[in-house]
């Protein structure tokens, strides 16, 4: 091997879109980060090797859009993975089209087999079932709105209203506004979502004990009548969910179950800004309730990235 072989670090990974939005599950070739739980491994990752998450996910190997998920061993031997996810942002709680596009990438690595399969974050174990037909099932972490009817004025825009939920992460969830949920109006729909969430914060308006809220939701009546909701999801950063987003379906139905609107076990059926579809249902839990999401991921490359130590912007390119 030339020196300048040497040099290269590898990482393996494979992409994944689900519904529309992507996932690179890291195999091989991530940092070292013990074998504590997923909470102190996802500290450690932050502290000692931010770096790796840029590389990952910042051009030019990736963009704003992609979603990193680092495939770890799991604490519990019977889990089938463990995993934390991550953004150009930071770090994500949980991910649900990103959990969907994991099992799909586990089953495409001939690692698992159709049936039930738990699933180890940083905010607790999910269940997933991989059902024949290639769709992913997602028993999310419990779920529950925070604050109902909550207004906020935002500059240049006008005043809001919507709940604060939790669904894995936190989402400011609006139901009245003027606008047109489809995909040619998304740089209007970026901007006033940008702007509320800034509202939200300079306002003091948090999730629960002063969690920053980083995903802002938009909902409309949906274009296909056989679906229950259109919805734009603002993700952390200035990019926008491609999918129905899972923790935003689950925080949607935390809402609604809480309005006597969604009864246990009934279908909601989420579309996203392309017209995709998550399938959701809940179960009460204590204050909330335990969301099931349900979608479909497709596997689209498998590579390996190389990290030269003389490549200037090895660690992505800082926008
Ligand atoms: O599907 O939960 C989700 C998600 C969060 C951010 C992007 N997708």
């Amino acid at each position: 091997m030339t020196e300048s072989e040497t040099n290269k670090k590898r990482v393996q990974v494979i992409d994944s879109h689900t519904a529309g939005e992507p996932t690179r599950v890291v195999i091989a070739g991530g940092p070292e980060l013990g074998i504590g739980d997923l909470q102190s491994r996802l500290a450690l990752l932050r502290t000692a090797h931010d770096g790796f998450r840029k590389g990952v996910v910042f051009e030019p190997r990736g963009s704003e859009v992609v979603v990193g998920a680092l495939l770890c061993e799991p604490v519990n031997p019977a889990s089938a993975a463990g995993v934390i996810f991550f953004n150009d942002v930071g770090y994500l709680g949980m991910c649900g089209h990103g959990t969907i596009g994991l099992v799909t990438t586990l089953a495409h690595l001939g690692r698992i087999a159709p049936g039930k399969h738990s699933i180890e974050t940083p905010v607790g174990t999910v269940q997933t079932e991989l059902h024949s037909d290639g769709t992913v099932s997602v028993r999310n972490v419990p779920s529950y709105r925070y604050r109902q009817n909550v207004s906020v004025e935002v500059p240049g825009y006008g005043q809001f209203a919507g709940d604060v939920a939790w669904g894995g992460n936190w989402f400011f969830l609006v139901a009245e506004h003027s606008y047109d949920l489809r995909l040619a109006e998304r740089t209007v729909l970026i901007a006033v979502t940008t702007a509320l969430r800034t509202a939200l914060a300079e306002n003091g308006i948090t999730g629960e004990g002063g969690a920053v809220i980083d995903h802002i939701e938009l909902f409309s009546a949906a274009e296909n009548q056989g679906n229950s909701s259109r919805n734009f999801v603002l993700c952390p950063g200035a990019s926008f969910d491609r999918s129905p987003c899972g923790t935003g379906t689950s925080a949607k139905m935390a809402c609604l179950h809480a309005d006597g609107k969604l009864d246990e076990g009934a279908s909601w059926r989420q579309e996203g800004i392309l017209g995709t579809v998550f399938v959701g249902s809940v179960m009460a839990q204590g204050d909330g309730v335990l969301p099931v999401i349900s979608g479909r991921a497709w596997v689209t490359a498998e590579s390996t990235l190389l990290f030269d130590a003389t490549d200037p912007f090895r660690e992505g390119i800082p926008f």
